[in-house]
Formats: structure tokens, sequence, C-alpha cells
């Protein structure tokens, strides 16, 4: 049976992938009869000079598409982002509609000038799109509800980086704040109201599995930076020693393990493993 893969936040550039995991997730791919990978965005932050080298790469192997996220953006201009936008894809008997998508503050309740005030600390101050965030999401609805209108939904498969309901916004008083930038609840409401029957996403770095919300079936199966991988958690958690404090912050505990031989002999075992809790997977036909 053959298969769509869809896989989102690669950060290839963070991650540092070499040949060893581009072989890898070549060789997974194929494992899982892929004829198709679609990545939702966040590949890494360098779209022309590390991104589109790593797909002309997979390319040899199988059909590669992709939409932007907002790492992805870094350097492009509006029209170059726009270029990328909205591209409808026939996949064996499905369908696959892929866009940006954005966000407009829906999922925070903090006041206007505050959440201003913390984009100045966000990774998307660098980006330059010329309109308000809000313009952007009602222009990504716009151009969304039209093609809707007109596509066979029951074989419809949407891709989206960023986050659709609040359902899987963060909760941590840590990262609450930032909730604002993750995506816009209007997503959501478009895709009830034409019963869209699977959408995949990414942005915020958890793993939600599959979660059906009032008839649509939403995937997030992000692969995130190395940090946050089972593979770097599961290795400190099973070898305290190397964790005297105890810390749950990730970004220390990676940096803890993260030139230790043992680690990288783990890695390299359970990378495989990673990337198959990475992919959300449709047959095809
Ligand atoms: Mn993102």
């Amino acid at each position: 049976m053959k298969k769509l893969a869809i896989m989102s936040d690669l950060h290839i550039d963070s991650n540092q992938f070499g040949q060893a995991e581009i072989d890898t997730l070549i060789q997974t791919l194929q494992e899982e009869e892929v004829v198709h990978l679609h990545l939702a965005g966040d590949i890494s932050n360098h779209h022309e000079r590390a991104s589109l080298p790593f797909l002309e790469h997979l390319r040899q192997h199988l059909d590669v598409s992709y939409n932007l996220g907002n790492h992805d953006m870094l350097g492009l201009d509006e029209a170059q982002i726009e270029a990328e936008n909205f591209q409808l894809l026939d996949i064996g008997d499905r369908q696959l509609l892929a866009f940006h998508g954005w966000y407009d503050y829906s999922f925070s309740d903090g006041a206007y000038d505050r959440i201003l005030r913390r984009k100045n600390l966000w990774f998307d101050r660098r980006l330059n799109r010329r309109k308000s965030d809000q313009e952007i999401v009602e222009r990504e609805l716009e151009v969304l509800e039209s093609q809707l209108q007109t596509l066979d939904r029951d074989r419809l498969i949407l891709a989206m980086h960023f986050v659709p309901h609040r359902r899987f916004t963060m909760w941590h008083e840590k990262f609450a704040p930032f909730n604002a930038f993750l995506g816009s609840q209007a997503f959501h409401e478009l895709f009830v109201r034409y019963q869209i029957p699977d959408v995949v996403f990414g942005h915020a770095h958890r793993s939600y599995g599959t979660v059906e919300i009032e008839g649509v079936r939403y995937h997030a199966r992000p692969l995130g930076y190395q940090r946050e991988w089972d593979l770097t958690i599961d290795f400190v958690n099973q070898n305290p020693h190397l964790n005297p404090s105890q810390t749950w912050n990730l970004s220390k505990r990676f940096n803890l393990v993260k030139n230790n031989p043992h680690y990288l002999a783990h890695k390299k075992e359970k990378f495989k493993d990673e990337l198959l809790g990475s992919m959300t997977l449709f047959e095809v036909g």
C-alpha cells in the first residue's frame, strides 16, 4: 500500500542533519512505502542555503512537497512566501492542500500592547511580513475558503504549519504567554463548517498524535529540536547520574549529554524510531 507521509519541524540546521540522518530518513520512508513526503513547515532557518539542497536530495528518492513555517520565512519577502502558499496536489486517491497558516492572537487573553511587546522576544521579530498578523490570517482564511468551496472534501487532507485549535496550545506558565503566536481558532471553525476530515499541523513542538474535534481529525507529530526528542529525554531519564541536579530544563539536560559517546550511540540506534513517531502516514492506494 502506497503512503503519503507528512512531517513537520525538522529544523535540519539546528538539529545538525548530516548524511547519516538524511540516509536514515530516506531509508525509513522507503521501508514504510512512502511515495510522497510533505513537510509542513520549519524545515530550517535558511530556506535557500539549507532547505532547498535538502529537498533536492530527498527528491532523488521520492516526491517531496512543503509549506512554509515561520522559521522558513526568514529572509524571504512576501512575494516568495505567497508563491509557496496554497499548493494542491493529487497523491494517489487523496488530495493534499498545503498552506502556511498564521496567528491572530486569538489563543491569548492578554492585553494587545503586552502581546505586541512580547512579540519582540519571539523568533518572528526577525521576519519581515508587510501586513498585520490579523490581516495575514484573514487573507489565509479567505483563500482557503475559496479553495474549499471547489474541492471534494471527502478525500482532502490539509497540511499547515500553525496551530488550528486552542486545544493544542501551551499551559506551562513559561510558555503560555506565547500562545498568541501559535495560530488561530478561526481555522478550526472553517474546517468544521466545511467538514474537513484530516488536518496535519506542527509549530508547537508537542506531539498530540491524532485527536478528533467536532469531526475534524487533527494530526500533530512535530519532530522538534533534538533536546525535545523522546530519545534524548529517555536517555537522560535512564542515566540519572548524568543529571545530578535532576533538572527538567530540556536545554540543560541536552547540554549534559550531547557529546557523551553513549548518548551518540543511543541516538544512532533510536533515531529511526524518533522519525517514525514524527510521521503522519496516510494510505493513498
Ligand atoms: Mn514554527
